[in-house]
């Protein structure tokens, strides 16, 4: 399946690829640094100076990474790994890739803007009736229109190698990326129409008051499946990368294929799972969503099996023996197997905050406390990231020409074990600051030295700490990417592509049958979302006007 002639990526595709990643970098770094400067207000060791305001920082920093970082790593990635799977870009798909990239970066660039200036401190939820300038909402509209022209791009390709090569099953790694972009335009449909219909004509004054439900549930039905978005291309590496980096076998193409249909097909209509206290949805839809967001705990569990079992099939064919003996025949010197690693242990802890978030009454202990950071802080902010930084590590050198050497090796393991120290300080004393009730989103107060608020302050110094630590991790990361994007040694990298183990079945073409699995997922977004939304639109509340708290 994998020509040897598209061993490489192509020079013209490497390009497009590295300016994503590059804008990906860029917002961690500036978001980074958002993130140190919150713990340590938090703490109450530090006051922003110039009246800069704690809620200015905080959207900055939600923004630029929650939304920025992930979108634009996971389309530079995703274009690599389309064009090393599916062959060279046609130019029509790169100019393509080129003008999603500028549209995306106009609206960045408005949206921070913004931001910057104070004109836009909604937090990255946005949610009404807190309103932002309009140029904040129409960046995002081009944040998402332009992804959505790079998306097209990417599954243009594939359907273009599907043509040439009737009868067969696509690439895996093409296969994920085109299941990972249809989940985006999807999910995205949600709020391009939220920010469209709703949140323009608002904030231009075209319209006076905004239904908050609807705009919410708008917001929520992209806002979870946003986090399969940045999960996905993680498991992609996991699945494919992985067992080619350690020298093993992926244990099975249409296991792989049928989690990944799994994740799109569960990860659509949940929404509900993050309006669990909030009033206007009747409690039997909340209900169903709540079922549906359970399913997708089945292919979390394929996946961990799946892992393991490449793992453990690597380490026996090595000789190993006993029940662990495999453990020990794992690369534990080399970073990009190691770093993923950390993240995907990362996930053991996360996953299960996650089953607790999406429990009705155990959500109510925990809703709208710091713990809900905490969680995401070890799912998007660990295990998605450092698998992302452990893609980097081979992945820029790949596209630049340059190789990742034994120093640089080195210096990724020291950045992976910063990560993992900061972030095990910084949220788990956010998750048991959250059980004892501590709110999230707020800036430091003693609330009038209540006690309970006393309380909170040494866990808010345990996460200025754990930030301060990682924020040392964000200099080193950023260290190593300049080094090879610009200064390592020339050479060849390989960019990793996993074979199936002869052992597996073959894989069913119905998997790759988009308009079963499209019409899935239509029947179940309807089923979830058509009367609840009717009841929303129907029996409204007035509409509320703009409010600016800042
Ligand atoms: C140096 C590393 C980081 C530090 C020190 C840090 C720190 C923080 C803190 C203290 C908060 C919450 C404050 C509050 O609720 O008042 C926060 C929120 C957040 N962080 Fe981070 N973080 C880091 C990295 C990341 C990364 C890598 C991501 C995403 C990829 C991320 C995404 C977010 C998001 C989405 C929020 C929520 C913003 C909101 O509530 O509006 N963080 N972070
Ligand atoms: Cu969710």
């Amino acid at each position: 399946m994998m020509n040897a002639q598209f061993s490489k990526v192509d020079k013209r595709d490497a390009k497009l690829s590295m300016a994503y990643i590059s804008v990906a970098f860029i917002a961690l770094a500036v978001g980074g640094l958002m993130g140190l400067l919150q713990t340590l207000v938090r703490s109450g060791k530090l006051e922003l100076p110039g009246g800069i305001n704690y809620y200015e920082i905080l959207t900055a920093h939600g923004v630029l990474l929650g939304l920025g970082l992930t979108t634009y790593f996971i389309l530079g990635f995703q274009f690599a790994a389309v064009s090393r799977t599916s062959g060279t870009l046609s130019s029509k798909a790169r100019l393509s890739g080129w003008i999603g990239f500028i549209v995306m970066v106009i609206g960045t660039i408005f949206a921070t803007w913004m931001i910057l200036t104070n004109k836009a401190t909604v937090l990255y939820t946005f949610y009404a009736p807190l309103q932002a300038h309009f140029l904040f909402y129409l960046g995002l509209t081009l944040l998402i229109v332009g992804s959505w022209i790079a998306c097209g791009a990417m599954i243009a390709t594939y359907i273009r190698w599907r043509k040439q090569n009737p009868g067969k099953p696509s690439p895996l790694l093409s296969f994920m990326v085109v299941v990972n972009s249809l989940l985006w335009i999807v999910c995205t449909l949600g709020v391009a129409g939220e920010v469209l219909f709703q949140l323009l004509p608002w904030s231009l004054g075209l319209v006076d008051t905004v239904n908050v439900l609807v705009s919410r549930t708008l917001f929520w039905y992209f806002g979870h499946p946003l986090v399969y978005f940045w999960l996905l291309p993680a498991y992609m590496a996991w699945y494919v990368i992985i067992p080619k980096i350690i020298g093993g076998k992926i244990f099975s193409d249409s296991l792989a294929r049928l989690v990944f249909i799994l994740f799109l097909l569960f990860s659509i209509p949940v929404g509900f799972h993050h309006q669990l206290t909030e009033p206007g949805i009747d409690a039997s839809w909340k209900f169903v969503q709540v079922v549906l967001t359970f399913m997708v705990i089945i292919p979390s569990l394929m996946t961990a099996f799946s892992m393991f079992a490449t793992f453990e099939m690597f380490g026996r064919a090595k000789g190993a023996t006993g029940l662990f003996g495999w453990l020990k025949k794992l690369p534990w010197k080399d970073a990009r197997f190691v770093v993923p690693f950390i993240g995907m242990v990362a996930f053991v802890p996360a996953g299960a905050g996650g089953i607790i978030n999406a429990s009705n009454q155990m959500d109510q202990v925990v809703h709208n406390t710091i713990w809900v950071t905490g969680h995401f802080h070890l799912t998007v902010a660990t295990t998605v990231v450092l698998t992302f930084f452990g893609i980097s590590y081979w992945l820029i050198p790949h596209l630049t020409g340059r190789v990742f050497t034994k120093a640089m090796n080195r210096l990724a393991i020291i950045q992976a074990v910063c990560w993992t120290i900061g972030m095990a300080f910084m949220s788990g004393s956010m998750h048991l600051e959250g059980l004892l009730g501590a709110p999230r989103r707020t800036a430091f107060t003693t609330y009038g030295n209540a006690q309970q608020a006393l309380d909170w302050i040494p866990y808010q110094v345990a996460q200025a700490i754990g930030g301060s630590i990682l924020f040392l991790g964000i200099v080193l990361i950023i260290v190593i990417v300049l080094n090879l994007a610009f200064f390592a040694p020339k050479g060849e990298q390989d960019f990793p592509v996993g074979e199936v183990a002869e052992s597996a079945e073959k894989t069913p073409m119905v998997l790759e049958n988009w308009k079963i699995w499209l019409t899935i997922l239509a029947a179940l977004i309807l089923i979830a979302y058509t009367v609840p939304f009717m009841d929303m639109i129907q029996n409204a509340p007035p509409g509320s006007k703009g409010f600016k708290l800042w």
